[in-house]
């Protein structure tokens, strides 16, 4: 029987609302759950539940908060290959990358399990005699977070962790095409202990959850909104915190590239392009957009990554491929406006283009009912084509060549995201002088644009986010606001500035 999943508000079912299939697009004809989209007013209404809620949670001591992260750490890697294969069915990533992407979760709980007894404030010196002055972390109160489903229990771990560690109640609305995964998720991270109305969960479309933050914001009912998606739905986002004074932390889009410089290891780039280009089929925040090769070994780079393409297998998501089908129906449409931007000027070098169909296979592949593309490399891309400046959330790699480091740099800066970036190279000067230059927040040298670790700063700047970064430590400024208390014990008023003490 199909599963049929519902929003948790206050520990409780809501009610059903609007029906929605999430489903297989290994196999579009299976229902993986269907799902009952809430309205706006349900949205607002979870997070005054999550307003009360969250004044108890404050006061559980951090390290009580550590501890049941540590369950929620626990409990999800105890049911790791059920979420996998859950992740898998429902999005089509590939087996082992969901595995991937559920060590990610066990990861982040591991990091903030012990961060419940650090949270650290500080003593600082004053001014003045008799007097001391401190910092606290407070929590920020309740946190609206709204995820893609690309990364459907990962990405949602890295706002969920650290948000409820540092004494916040949360309202989340996980992508409706990714909704089984995040019921999942919901579910494990409920049943570590958290009380009801700290963690709730809504579905919703996206007017009705724009509606919903609208009036939240409002009236006051949410403090923080976390959002990883597209950069045109990250500014809207924007524009409405921004309205209530409020900063979101924003994780949106890229246009990553990699540079290759004359000195590179060819194989170990092709390997690299090979998982940042089509790796969850493109589909990455931090996956490859261009790749920009030195002219002298541009041709040979672009024959072994064709070769390497041409073999990688594509199919069954549970299998041992390289890629999977496209998250979802509306990815899938989206992708084939993307292969319209290929123009005239550009060489397709890596075989036939657009869905897998018995009429278009790839080899024996017929495509089977799912939404598989082929995978596509466009050499020949230069500013100003759509390809070489937007983001192509899909299986599809621009190439371009260049001459000067500063060139490659410049080239690689110009579509002004500025997420993920890779220098292939063997020369350190020009992998320094490449992170110098590069306005991107994460920087791999000799390594994939795809593939951050889950306790270093994620995150971009430009079209990609407004600065703000997820994960490890850095994140606890997204989730605390500083509070500092000076306290004087000296007996008189002493005044800043004008009582100073002399020597
Ligand atoms: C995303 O696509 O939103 O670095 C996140 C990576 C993963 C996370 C991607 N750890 O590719």
């Amino acid at each position: 029987m199909t599963r049929q999943l519902a929003s948790v508000i206050g520990g409780k079912e809501a009610a059903f609302g609007t029906p929605y299939d999430s489903i297989n697009p290994a196999r579009t004809t299976e229902v993986v759950a269907r799902v009952g989209l809430a309205d706006a007013e349900t949205f607002a209404g979870a997070c005054r539940v999550a307003r009360e809620a969250q004044r108890e949670w404050a006061t559980v001591p951090a390290p009580v908060r550590g501890r049941v992260i540590a369950s929620i750490g626990r409990l999800v890697e105890a049911n790791t290959e059920a979420l996998a294969r859950l992740v898998t069915e429902e999005i089509g990533k590939p087996y082992a990358e969901a595995l991937g992407e559920v060590r990610e979760i066990v990861d982040t709980c591991d990091f903030f399990l012990g961060e419940g007894r650090r949270l650290y404030g500080q003593t600082v010196p004053s001014e003045m005699p008799d007097k001391n002055l401190f910092t606290f972390r407070v929590p920020v109160g309740v946190a609206a977070v709204i995820t893609a489903g690309n990364f459907p229990v990962a990405v949602p771990s890295w706002y969920l962790v650290p948000a409820l560690l540092c004494g916040n109640a949360v309202v989340w609305k996980p992508a409706e095409y990714a909704a089984a995964s995040a019921h999942a998720l919901y579910r494990l991270f409920t049943a570590a202990g958290l009380p009801d109305g700290v963690l709730n969960i809504v579905f919703a479309d996206g007017a009705a959850t724009f509606d919903g933050l609208s009036a939240a914001l409002e009236e006051g009912t949410v403090d923080k909104v976390g959002f990883t998606g597209s950069s045109a739905v990250g500014r809207r986002i924007g524009e409405l915190c921004g309205r209530h004074l409020q900063s979101p932390c924003l994780e949106l889009g890229g246009k990553n590239p990699m540079v290759i410089t004359p000195d590179a290891d060819l194989d170990l780039a092709v390997e690299g392009a090979l998982f940042a280009g089509f790796g969850t089929a493109g589909q990455r925040c931090t996956s490859l957009g261009t790749v920009i090769a030195h002219s002298s070994i541009h041709d040979e780079f672009l024959a072994r990554y064709a070769a390497a393409v041409e073999k990688a297998p594509v199919g069954d998501p549970m299998g041992d491929v390289v890629l999977g089908p496209l998250l979802d129906r509306k990815f899938a449409e989206r992708f084939e406006e993307y292969l319209t931007w290929i123009e005239p000027h550009h060489t397709v070098v890596s075989g036939p283009t657009g869905r897998i169909t018995p009429d278009n296979p790839r080899g024996d592949f017929t495509g089977e009912g799912g939404l598989y593309y082929h995978p596509v490399i466009v050499d020949g891309v230069r500013p100003g084509d759509r390809l070489f400046m937007e983001e192509t959330f899909g299986p599809i790699v621009g190439v371009t060549s260049y001459d000067t480091l500063e060139e490659a740099i410049e080239l690689a800066n110009l579509p002004g995201y500025g997420l993920s970036s890779s220098i292939y190279t063997n020369d350190p000067k020009s992998a320094f002088r490449f992170r110098a230059g590069i306005g991107a927040g994460m920087v791999s040298v000799n390594n994939s644009t795809s593939g951050a670790e889950a306790h270093l700063p994620f995150g971009g700047n430009g079209r990609s986010g407004n600065g703000s970064r997820q994960s490890g430590m850095w994140v606890l400024d997204q989730f605390t606001r500083w509070q500092s208390m000076n306290w004087d014990y000296s007996g008189r008023l002493q005044k800043a500035q004008m009582d100073v003490a002399e020597i």
